[in-house]
């Protein structure tokens, strides 16, 4: 029984390596930036599979100064996007996705460019599950998504 649940608790880990409190992330990615920009919007994907509400309230990174969570919306035909400082309800068993166009982190201030191919640290902060961090695979300019990146593995 023992070497079962030892077992299962290494598979776990195999598969789900940012799994932290019932909370997976995935699929972070971000675009590179020109050299002397001030700031870069990661996008990445979020499964509670815990069984309680949890919250993305925000993240650190020492490549920035500081990291906060935006939303973008298109009003009469203009885009634009404000900070949600409460942050993002996800709710048992809801996948949330941070992607061009709507949601995202925006890490301001950063401190050197981001070049394609590296990868940023970048630590989420989630009001239950805490801190946990995530590499986000920075891609070319014109991408619109993790190119390249591991799909999520169920
Ligand atoms: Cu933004």
């Amino acid at each position: 029984m023992l070497r079962h649940i030892a077992f299962s608790a290494a598979l776990l880990l195999a598969v789900s390596p940012a799994l932290a409190g019932g909370v997976e992330v995935s699929q972070a990615w971000s675009r590179a930036t020109v050299r002397g920009a001030s700031v870069a919007a990661g996008y990445l994907t979020v499964d509670n599979q815990g069984g309680a509400a949890d919250v993305l309230k925000g993240g650190v990174s020492d490549r920035a100064d500081r990291i906060e969570i935006h939303q973008s919306r298109e009003e009469n035909g203009i885009m634009t996007m404000r900070a949600v400082p409460k942050g993002i309800e996800i709710k048992p068993g809801q996948q949330l996705v941070l992607k061009p166009g709507g949601y995202h982190l925006m890490l301001i201030g950063l401190k050197s460019a981001f070049l394609p191919g590296e990868t940023v640290r970048v630590t989420l902060q989630f009001e239950k599950a805490g801190d946990v961090g995530a590499d986000f695979k920075v891609v070319g300019f014109g991408a619109t998504g993790p190119e390249g990146a591991k799909p999520a593995e169920k």
